[in-house]
């Protein structure tokens, strides 16, 4: 009976501690901005878009304000001509070239390659 009672204690005890542990590692990775790069309001990262088959890839992206984008034109050659305010400069048509592009300013921006119509994309500046 002690025994048994014993091993139900024990067992009452290590859940609480499993939870604590649980509740800290949440903690830890919800906190501040210690570690994770993902979804990082504020930070900065590089995206890629790429021109796979006359499209943007992706076609839509989210990105940080002061977040790059690196265009990688491959295959054909390709321009990216934006036509909003605000949008970084163009690019003028270049093969197998990587371009990169940093987006200081929050809005949409949606582009074109004005050599093959219909591919377009757009950036979401946050
Ligand atoms: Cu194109």
């Amino acid at each position: 009976m002690t025994i048994g009672s014993g091993r139900r204690e024990t067992r009452r005890l290590r859940a609480p501690r499993a939870t604590l542990v649980a509740l800290a590692a949440v903690a830890a990775c919800g906190g501040s901005d210690a570690t994770a790069p993902a979804p990082n309001p504020g930070g900065t990262t590089t995206a890629v878009v790429s021109t796979p088959g006359n499209t943007f890839s992706p076609p839509f992206l989210n990105i940080a304000v002061g977040s790059s984008v690196r265009f990688e034109i491959r295959g054909n050659p390709h321009n990216v001509i934006f036509s909003t305010a605000g949008a970084p400069a163009n690019i003028n048509v270049v093969s197998n070239a990587d371009v990169t592009r940093t987006f200081g300013t929050r809005g949409t921006f949606p582009y074109d390659c004005t050599v093959h119509p219909g591919m377009s994309g757009e950036i979401v500046v946050q």
